[in-house]
């Protein structure tokens, strides 16, 4: 049966309680197929009143971001199909490499509430506790040559920022190369693995980690100063089902305008919600600490800085110090 029309047609009456007859008619089951459904969901921390021959309502929807939730709100057409959801993972880009193995199609999430090995760039840590965000990994099998891989990490910011955006009571901005920032706090971060042979892509994993409902003191000391969380801008605790199917409708808007007009429009975008480009920077690079003012960023996706000396140079990967 199926378990996501069951959910709507329960939420579609939260003022009043569903008959037993009324789903098994609608969904073309058996009343007792019906019944243990609602068991599931209740084990799934859905809270439903059944009274006696008045059937059913539901009281109290979990802050869960599993299948169910997330297809409740999902309106693309390929991102986010299928969606893999675990409770505990140790990184969700682990559980997307495994289906990516077994030949997965490009569009599918592994979700997490918790990852106990969440991870940044360069082996760095990234704090995942669980309710608290969304750990969320994307497959992608876009058909470009492997040095435009790093297109896709400004794509994701993009498109994340944007998402975000609609959630904030200011836009968000982008530090190079994939941080979304909130008043200088971090509120998102985006990790792209990828695997390529010669000339071109095989899979592009797209991690995102999203601070959704932390309030101030859930961060550690560590990032207490410089990591920020929707709810701490916007006031409110947010549905993170619902921000999930936000992100993958913007991600899949803007990935379509990539697949089809190139890097243009998103390379303008970023461009426009980056907040170093034209300050005076100083990026560290695994070989040296580049000091000068911050131009624009190539078709590659690489950031050029003027330096003092008046030549430009430019950083592929690093880290712009604040
Ligand atoms: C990133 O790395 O920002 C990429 C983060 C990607 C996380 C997602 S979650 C789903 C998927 N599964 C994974 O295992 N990873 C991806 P980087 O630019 O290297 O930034 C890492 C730095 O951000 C750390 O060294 C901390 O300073 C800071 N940081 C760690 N956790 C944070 C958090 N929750 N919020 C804000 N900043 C954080």
């Amino acid at each position: 049966m199926n378990k996501n029309r069951l959910l709507q047609l329960l939420m579609a009456h939260q003022d009043r309680p569903v008959s037993g007859q009324e789903i098994s008619d609608d969904l073309q089951v058996s009343r007792t197929a019906v019944w243990k459904q609602i068991e599931e969901l209740r084990k799934n921390g859905y809270e439903i009143e059944a009274a006696s021959r008045r059937g059913y309502r539901l009281v109290r929807i979990p802050d869960r971001v599993g299948t169910e939730e997330i297809m409740l709100h999902l309106t693309t057409a390929r991102l986010g199909r299928p969606i893999i959801y675990k409770d505990t993972v140790t990184s969700t880009q682990e559980i997307v490499r495994e289906e990516a193995e077994k030949g997965a199609k490009e569009g599918l999430i592994a979700v997490a509430n918790e990852q106990m090995q969440g991870r940044g760039r360069l082996g760095r840590v990234w704090q995942s506790r669980p309710e608290q965000g969304i750990w969320m990994s994307l497959l992608l099998r876009p058909q470009v040559p492997p040095r435009y891989a790093p297109q896709l990490t400004l794509l994701s910011a993009v498109a994340l920022a944007e998402a975000l955006d609609s959630y904030l009571p200011e836009p968000t901005t982008i530090k190079w190369p994939n941080d979304i920032r909130i008043h200088k706090r971090k509120v998102a971060g985006i990790l792209t693995e990828m695997q390529a042979d010669m000339d071109e892509v095989q899979t592009v994993i797209v991690g995102m980690g999203i601070n959704v409902n932390q309030n101030d003191g859930d961060f550690t000391e560590e990032l207490a100063e410089k990591a920020g969380s929707i709810r701490q801008y916007a006031g409110v605790r947010q549905s993170r089902p619902q921000v999930i199917a936000s992100i993958l409708k913007s991600y899949e808007t803007w990935y379509n305008e990539y697949l089809t007009n190139g890097f243009g429009a998103v390379k303008a975008a970023w461009t426009a919600k980056a907040d170093t480009l034209g300050s005076f920077i100083q990026v560290e690079t695994s070989r040296q600490t580049v000091e000068g003012k911050a131009l624009r960023i190539t078709e590659e996706g690489a950031l050029q800085v003027q330096r003092s000396d008046g030549n430009t140079q430019t950083v592929h990967s690093g880290e712009i110090l604040d």
